[in-house]
């Protein structure tokens, strides 16, 4: 180990990450609630994670489900009062859990007070909260497009101007080069390290600053016209800036972490964030591996994964954060199942053993491990009847564009690969109707198959993932070597292989996971003691199909 790396909380531990809406009803109105969760901390807390991550809880209209806040500061209705989140809170603290809180605040609903006030004349007191603009001949001040809608501008009769949004009409941008906005965000943040919790996860926090006169993109434009441009919205070097002023004014003296979702960025950039030598942000979400089966034109043109790429990606980050800190991820509330997706569902046998793979293969990398809810069940992608079962704004705005040109079919396979709601339908808690999730109609459908892939299920089968998932977290948990050694690739030109090694003090780990559905045969037997695999029989050179293998070599 690089003897200067810093030992964290947040580096020993893994997260375990919550979608509020489809954990838990406790009231039986279909909604997932803050009173859930806390009914559950003793499950929770079983898996063997140090923190959980929230999705957002606070007041929204919920046009993109909670990422749409219009008061930061406020519970959302449906999921319970202030006074549930400190009971929540007390009991996560009380299991030695933390709590890590989202912040979103590229934007906020246009339902926030700012934005109402914003709107309202060009020298109302709000109205630099947010980026508006005169438009162009009568157009969009520039050729912007949005991620949720073809424009990222709206036209607003009031004063005859536009606003900017990135993602949906209702998720206008805050304008962060006015300090008043700056201020506002740094206050409300630090009411909510005083109320205790332990950290933010950053929704799209190196989109916050847009460049200098908001130029057109010149790449290629979407079918509507308009052109994606992140060279002038993602990783500027304002974005920094004010990363290091929020690092002063909210996290100096506090024992706190954080994580910021970074679309767009590359290992390199992604260093520039968690550089121990100016630490911005602690960790970041890359999105390398989440576009791996994406095309030119984005996540609904799907092309297949490919296993040397998947290491390429895998050894680029692991390489360019050797001195900062990864976050390891297979999924999360905006992607599909990782089982479906990298794994295997063409038999239960080969969907439990390739989720328990898929497992060893993201979690004894060097970095913190984030684990999406129902992860630890195997859960999967979802049969979704059509559209009408689908609520995400994203799915939903896609297939309305992709059916004006007649191509509903194909948006509807893509959906049902990459949709949102794959990951979002609630949470598999028993055989039961609605998956013991809630008494009432669930606001999302229900997987129909819970009734053999739920937690009494898991629970009651040894052979179970979640089984699985406690041993593997102790597993590291237990182990210097795999939390802080370093990291180096094997089996590298192997077609079926992803293997690493992790060293420490001497002491070896040796992972090697077959990534495909025959089996495999290794270069190299690895040297030591098989210590943990997702069979029982695993000897010799031969990795059965989506077979894990971990050893130890200890030359003390
Ligand atoms: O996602 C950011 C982001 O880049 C997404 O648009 C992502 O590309 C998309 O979900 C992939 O399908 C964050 C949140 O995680 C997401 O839930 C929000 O919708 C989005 O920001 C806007 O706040
Ligand atoms: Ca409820």
């Amino acid at each position: 180990m690089d003897s200067v790396i810093e030992q964290a909380w947040w580096k020993e531990c893994a997260v375990y990450q919550i979608y509020p809406r489809s954990f838990f009803d406790s009231n039986g109105d279909g909604i997932g609630d803050l009173n859930g969760i806390t009914q559950k901390l003793d499950y929770i807390a079983s898996l063997g994670v140090g923190a959980v991550w929230l999705n957002p809880v606070y007041d929204s209209p919920n046009d993109d489900m909670g990422y749409d806040i219009s008061n930061y500061e406020a519970i959302m209705r449906e999921f319970g009062t202030m006074a549930d989140f400190d009971a929540l809170l007390a009991g996560l603290h009380a299991r030695g859990l933390r709590l890590i809180m989202d912040l979103v605040v590229n934007h906020s609903s246009d339902e926030h007070v700012w934005f109402v006030e914003s709107r309202k004349s060009k020298d109302n007191p709000y109205r630099d909260f947010y980026i508006w603009r005169d438009g162009k001949d009568g157009k969009e001040p520039n050729n912007w497009a949005s991620f949720f809608t073809p424009s990222a501008w709206k036209y607003d009769e009031t004063t005859d101007q536009w606003y900017l949004h990135l993602f949906s009409e209702k998720q206008p941008d805050l304008n962060w080069q006015n300090p008043a906005v700056r201020a506002e965000v740094y206050a409300m943040m630090n009411r909510w390290f005083d109320r205790g919790v332990d950290g933010f996860r950053m929704d799209v926090i190196n989109l916050i600053a847009k460049a200098e006169g908001l130029p057109d993109g010149s790449g290629t434009p979407s079918p509507e016209g308009y052109v994606f441009a992140p060279e002038h919205f993602a990783d500027l070097p304002a974005a920094h800036d004010y990363l290091r002023e929020m690092r002063r004014t909210c996290f100096a003296g506090r024992d706190c972490m954080c994580v910021g979702e970074t679309p767009f960025s590359s290992s390199a950039t992604g260093f520039s964030y968690v550089d121990p030598a100016h630490r911005e942000l602690d960790m970041v979400f890359s999105f390398d591996l989440m576009d791996i089966d994406s095309g030119k034109s984005g996540k609904w043109e799907i092309v297949p994964w490919n296993l040397s790429r998947m290491k390429a990606i895998i050894e680029d980050w692991q390489t360019a954060l050797a001195t900062g800190w990864n976050s390891l991820f297979w999924s999360n509330h905006d992607q599909p199942r990782p089982v479906s997706r990298f794994g295997s569902t063409s038999s239960e046998e080969l969907r439990v053993r390739s989720a328990k793979m898929l497992g060893v293969a993201m979690h004894l990398l060097r970095g913190t491990p984030f684990i999406y809810q129902g992860e630890e069940l195997g859960m999967t992608n979802v049969p979704f009847r059509d559209i009408s079962d689908i609520r995400d704004l994203e799915s939903l705005n896609f297939y309305r564009l992709a059916a004006a040109r007649g191509e509903e079919q194909k948006a509807w396979s893509a959906i049902l690969q990459k949709g949102r709601d794959n990951a979002r339908v609630p949470m598999q808690w028993s055989a039961t109707e609605n998956a013991g999730f809630t008494t009432g109609t669930p606001w999302l459908m229900v997987n129909p198959n819970h009734e053999h892939i739920n937690v009494n299920a898991a629970e009651q089968d040894v052979e179970s993932v979640l089984h699985f998932y406690r041993k593997l977290l102790r597993l590291r948990a237990d182990s210097r070597t795999l939390i802080y050694g370093d990291f180096a690739l094997i089996e590298r030109e192997h077609p079926q292989v992803f293997g690493y090694t992790r060293s420490l003090d001497g002491e070896t780990y040796t992972i090697v996971c077959n990534m495909s559905g025959m089996s495999a045969l290794l270069s190299v037997v690895p040297n030591g003691d098989c210590v943990f695999s997702n069979l029982t029989d695993h000897s010799g050179s031969t990795l059965q199909p989506y077979e894990a293998r971990v050893y130890r070599n200890n030359r003390n």
